[in-house]
């Protein structure tokens, strides 16, 4: 039997600075996912979007940690519904809005799954911390924090830290990683498949070793798709673009191999921007992303 999915949306801007991110959940909602899903022979429910504060209502305190207050507030509503529908036995697809709401996902899912895998495909490694930002952009944090590296009030989101151990996480897809995140990557023992290793290797086989770390002893893996994962030219509708990406056939041979594993038990898709996109292109590609995760084109 077929999970049934859930989809959220979370119209979350707060964690970069890039307006128009807010709308992803919208963008992706146009590009036909409910639809689309359901023609694979799923269940779909759609629980309509979050409250998510507006940027003009708040004024930055800490310019290490922008909108700290809002992001934990928001992390903590997305990790009660996530934690909700997975208790119900569905498959939760969060639709952001910024990479920030990862924090709330993860949170949210370990709640249930207590040895949860992740594979976080990014161009970026959201490995940072206060003391290590360029930004002061919560969306550079989430992968630390959700192994208990960062604020209190962000890693502590649902209750308790960590919520994933490092040996059963893994990044693919980087591309832009800052000199001292890349410190504290290596520090705390993360694999890293950067596109120098997609390159090397083959996407086949970094899928293959990324699927055995984050399966190995766990009870499922969270796939945390950032769209600017992807190469610009089929994803140009994001924050931060960086050039030479995952290509668009790369990045669906990845979502297949997932697909078999069998072992993905939800999903983050974050970072897709209307207004820099050109005809909503990002969020077709996120949603063919999706549709390839959820067995559209394995026989
Ligand atoms: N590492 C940089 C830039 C960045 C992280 N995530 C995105 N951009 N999308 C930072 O601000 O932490
Ligand atoms: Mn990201
Ligand atoms: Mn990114």
């Amino acid at each position: 039997m077929k999970k049934m999915i859930s989809i959220i949306g979370v119209p979350m801007d707060l964690g970069q600075n890039r307006r128009g991110v807010d709308m992803g959940p919208s963008a992706i909602r146009y590009a036909n996912l409910k639809e689309r899903i359901k023609r694979l022979g799923y269940k779909v429910e759609d629980r309509g979007n979050l409250h998510v504060p507006t940027a003009e209502t708040y004024k930055i305190e800490n310019e290490k940690l922008k909108y700290l207050p809002a992001v934990v507030k928001v992390s903590e509503d997305i990790c009660k519904e996530v934690s909700a529908v997975v208790k119900e036995g569905h498959f939760p697809i969060i639709l952001g809005g910024d990479h920030s709401i990862a924090i709330g996902s993860i949170a949210g899912l370990t709640q249930v799954y207590k040895k949860l895998g992740v594979i976080w495909f990014d161009a970026h490694a959201d490995f940072n911390t206060a003391e290590t930002t360029p930004s002061g952009n919560i969306h550079g944090m989430p992968l630390a924090c959700s192994l208990g590296i960062g604020h209190e009030d962000l890693i502590n989101i649902g209750g308790f830290s960590p919520k994933v151990a490092p040996e059963n996480v893994v990044i693919v897809g980087a591309r832009s990683v800052d000199p001292e995140e890349r410190e504290l990557i290596k520090q705390h023992g993360i694999t890293c498949f950067t596109m120098h290793e997609v390159d090397k290797m083959g996407i086949g086989k970094v899928m293959e070793e990324a699927i055995r770390i984050a399966s190995e002893g766990t009870d499922g893996i969270h796939l945390s798709l950032d769209l600017d994962s992807i190469d610009p030219d089929m994803a140009p509708g994001v924050g931060t673009p960086v050039l030479g990406g995952v290509t668009y056939r790369e990045g669906h041979l990845a979502m297949e191999m997932l697909y078999q594993s069998g072992k993905v038990v939800s999903c983050d898709v974050v970072e897709v921007n209307p207004i820099l996109d050109k005809e909503n292109k990002t969020a077709r590609t996120a949603v063919e992303m999706v549709c390839s995760l959820l067995g559209q084109s394995v026989l």
